[in-house]
């Protein structure tokens, strides 16, 4: 076999080859254009089409198991803005390796430009909400993307030649004019973006409110004074939580902007009479307030995914046995507009004087945006990954067969998942030093929906001592609890446990989050100086 030689192609003058740091910069300014494009279309007319928080939600959608399970492990819920600051530097550096390749020609760079451009629309076409009017924003990306780039390169390449030329540095003034530019409405634009993006259904929420305000609700029972201990011990937990420090988890980056007026819920499947709802529809019903402490499962000891709001809303039980559940349907499969779905335990929907919920109002107005506006379902007693789903849209009743299985059981979570008894550590904090004297130890305990009848603290492994306990409010309620220890200085570790209203100690036996919910004792180690 023998080598054959090319021959010499015509060299590309000097001149015409864009120097790399520019070229790598023309790629990265022209992609970023392109997402700041994508965000501001999107704040503008339809705020769950960015193509960048899609690419974001779609990432997150085929990730498999072993890799959410890992980001949540690791990350906690800060696996959101890692895995939006990942992309963020992948499709920087592809567009700058982009831009490197285009060094002479523009054309691999705008085909690069054009496949993100065209991910970005396949993501926001296949997302699980999807409205036509949603391709605007990608196809505005896309625009802005490969039109900055071909504008930017043509400035870089007359720049090139004309410093081959000689000095005057005319274009080269362009290049830097015509860069800024891009960076600037690319930022500016993204920022607009962002600011729009949180606005959407602000006046559907302000009407749903008002509503609230002028209906007859059955409150929940006041909250009695002595529920906490937050004014007379600092840094303990406040037995209400504010709306805006509310837990929360979203398996979608996007927050669903809905309008109560074009929301409706079809609950069918076994039922004997299919019903399908408006907003207006449910504010018809009887409309109650309850008191509840919501629960993550991912919550590990002593974690902070807890919280306690007023929910009102309309009684599930009266709507299922309007609807007649048939035989041996055991789950009620909800979908949310998000793609999410939760599978809650029929029996336990069904439970006369468990309060299963649709809620429309939280802490006095409608439910915040991120919290399901316009509907949401509280079950009292469920962790919220099988029965909290916002947003909610379909309710079917079916069986917990492998058909319907939601989103959570599908990456390995249990099936059914009651509240663990658990208390938690507020103070001292851990690692913290004290000053010598009598000690606060403070925290909060729950057990929905039984309450809690007990929570004992212990001092460097010394005899368990009965905490004093805030006035109660119900079972399906955290309840604080606190105890003084006067200590030497040095170090020491507390540790607590709860004991249910029926008597049931929580276990020592520590368990992560996965499946159905962590446990064991906490412990606190701190320093007394
Ligand atoms: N649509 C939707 N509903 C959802 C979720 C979600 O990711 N999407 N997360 C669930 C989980 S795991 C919990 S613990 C609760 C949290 O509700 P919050 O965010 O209002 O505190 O909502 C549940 N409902
Ligand atoms: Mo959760």
């Amino acid at each position: 076999m023998s080598t054959a030689v090319a021959p010499e192609a015509e060299p590309t003058p000097r001149s015409r080859v864009i120097p790399w740091p520019l070229a790598a910069l023309i790629g990265v300014l022209a992609v970023g254009a392109a997402l700041g494009a994508g965000n501001l279309v999107a704040g503008i007319i339809s705020p769950s089409s960015s193509p960048y928080l899609a690419i974001g939600d779609t990432v997150i959608r085929f990730s498999p198991q072993p890799v959410t399970e890992f980001a949540k492990a690791t990350f906690g819920t800060a696996d959101k803005p890692i895995l939006l600051g990942g992309m963020a530097v992948v499709i920087l550096l592809v567009a700058a390796v982009a831009g490197v390749a285009s060094r002479r020609d523009r054309r691999p760079g705008v085909a690069v430009v054009t496949v993100l451009g065209i991910a970005g629309f396949a993501a926001v076409a296949f997302a699980p909400s999807f409205a036509p009017l949603d391709l605007v924003a990608p196809l505005a990306a896309l625009l802005a993307g490969v039109v900055s780039f071909r504008w930017l390169h043509r400035l870089a390449l007359d720049a090139a030649h004309e410093r081959a030329a000689g000095p005057g540095g005319v274009s080269r003034r362009n290049v830097l004019i015509g860069s800024s530019a891009a960076v600037g409405l690319g930022a500016l634009a993204s920022g607009g973006g962002g600011l729009l993006l949180g606005r959407g259904g602000e006046e559907s929420r302000a009407t749903v409110t008002r509503m609230l305000a002028g209906s007859a609700i059955t409150r929940a029972p006041a909250i009695p004074a002595g529920v906490d201990f937050a004014s007379a011990v600092p840094g303990t937990t406040r037995f209400l939580t504010s709306n805006a420090d509310f837990y929360r988890i979203d398996v979608a980056l996007r927050i669903p902007q809905l309008r109560a007026a074009d929301w409706r819920l079809r609950l069918h499947g076994m039922v004997d009479r299919e019903i399908t709802l408006t907003f207006d529809d449910l504010m018809r019903r009887p409309l109650v307030e309850r008191t509840v402490t919501m629960t993550c499962v991912s919550n590990p000891v002593g974690g902070d995914l807890i919280s306690t709001a007023n929910f009102v809303g309309v009684d599930l039980r009266d709507l299922l046995l309007e609807a007649g559940v048939q035989q041996g349907a055991d789950q009620v499969f909800c979908t949310s507009t998000d793609g999410f779905t939760a599978g809650t335990p029929t029996d336990v929907v069904l439970e006369q004087g468990r309060g299963a919920m649709l809620a429309v109002g939280m802490n006095g107005e409608a439910l915040p945006p991120e919290h399901g506006f316009p509907v949401r379902m509280v079950v009292p007693g469920l962790y919220g990954y099988v029965s909290g789903t916002k947003w909610i849209a379909d309710m079917e009743v079916t069986t917990f067969g492998r058909d319907r299985q939601s989103y959570w059981l599908q990456r390995g979570w249990a099936e059914r998942a009651p509240i663990k008894t658990e208390a938690r550590i507020d103070l001292p904090k851990g690692f913290s030093s004290v000053p010598a004297g009598p000690v606060d130890v403070a925290g909060i305990a729950w057990s929905q929906p039984r309450g809690i009848g007990k929570v004992e603290v212990r001092m460097d492994g010394g005899p368990w001592r009965p905490a004093e306990l805030a006035t109660e409010v119900g079972g399906d309620t955290w309840r604080m609890w606190k105890t003084r220890f006067d200590l030497a200085a040095g170090s020491h570790t507390v540790q607590v446990r709860a004991t249910d209203a029926d008597g049931n100690t929580q276990t020592e036996q520590r368990a992560d989050p996965v499946p159905d919910g962590a446990s064991g004792w906490p412990a606190t180690i701190f320093t007394v100086a």
